[in-house]
């Protein structure tokens, strides 16, 4: 297949190399593509040398992959729909929700895809990715063309398993926000690893974060009990105990969190069903303000 993968951070990287690998035409689009080729050396295997931010190959796509955090994929995204075929899929794959509801109307006539992912990956330099966790990976619709995509699950688990379809992408995408909404933001503010939210003084705030969740989950028709949710956090802080999360990297940093589409979403949810959700409220808060004041600085 012809693919375009927007955005080449550390999973878009990750999906690059493996789609390139499995044998697909794969070429980037970059924010800033000083050069027209870029190169990718995933952990210690041979680099490869991708094409960026060519039109052509932009124009003959059937899949553009939208790596781009939550946050970057209205400038990333609009300026390029003129130069795309209707008949390209669509398919997002970032951190947190409510991204692309910002822009569903400019996407109504193209195939859109919602993905979420555990595979884990950094990039320790512009040109490098390491596959630091073996995770799953869940695809699903989100409009009516969006339907007939089923076969990219199949493609895409040919490249990086395990890939699964999912006609209910909502539930694994709020099941993901959970589990982003639990470390992310605490870790930030702690700056700390995953792994120190298991100590017992996090064991409080983890539960008014995590009930408050399930309960906003529940007024968005996602059945989940507290108990699941909750084992659901602490089984990922010890799968990636020694990892730092995305936003206390963004933090540490100082470049923009996605909290506006983490905790931001949960909280503007919960204020549409009229659920008081202070935990979250103040570490949305919290994390707005530090953020808020490298503006100032
Ligand atoms: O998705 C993550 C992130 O850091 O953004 C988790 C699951 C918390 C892993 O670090």
């Amino acid at each position: 297949m012809n693919i375009t993968i927007l955005g080449a951070g550390a999973i878009g990287s990750l999906w690059a190399c493996h789609l390139k690998e499995a044998g697909h035409n794969v070429s980037l689009w970059l924010r800033t593509p000083k050069i027209s080729s870029h190169t990718l050396q995933l952990d210690d295997q041979t680099p490869l040398t991708f094409t960026t931010n060519d039109d052509t190959r932009l124009e003959q796509s059937d899949v553009l992959l939208i790596t781009v955090k939550a946050w970057q994929v209205k400038e990333a995204l609009l300026p390029l729909l003129d130069k795309l075929h209707t008949d390209t899929i669509l398919v997002f794959m970032h951190n947190g929700m409510g991204a692309v509801e910002e822009v569903e109307n400019e996407l109504r006539h193209y195939p859109v895809v919602l993905a979420t992912t555990t595979q884990a990956a950094m990039k320790p330099s512009l040109d490098k990715v390491n596959h630091t966790g073996a995770g799953q990976t869940q695809l699903g619709p989100f409009n009516a063309k969006g339907t007939q995509c089923q076969f990219l699950a199949e493609v895409f688990n040919h490249t990086l398993p395990d890939v699964f379809w999912t006609s209910d992408i909502q539930t694994a995408l709020w099941q993901k926000l959970a589990i982003n909404c639990a470390i992310n933001p605490l870790t930030a503010l702690e700056q700390c690893r995953n792994g120190n939210l298991a100590e017992a003084r996090y064991s409080e705030p983890l539960r008014h974060i995590i009930q408050e969740v399930s309960e906003v989950m529940a007024q968005e028709g996602i059945p989940v009990s507290f108990s699941e949710l909750n084992s659901k956090v602490y089984k990922v802080i010890t799968a990636t105990k020694d990892n730092y999360s995305s936003m206390q990297q963004d933090l540490c940093y100082q470049r923009p969190t996605e909290i506006d589409f983490i905790t931001g979403y949960l909280c503007r949810k919960a204020q549409e069903h009229k659920i008081n959700v202070p935990a979250n409220q103040a570490l949305y808060d919290e994390i707005k303000r530090i953020e808020h004041s490298w503006r100032t600085q």
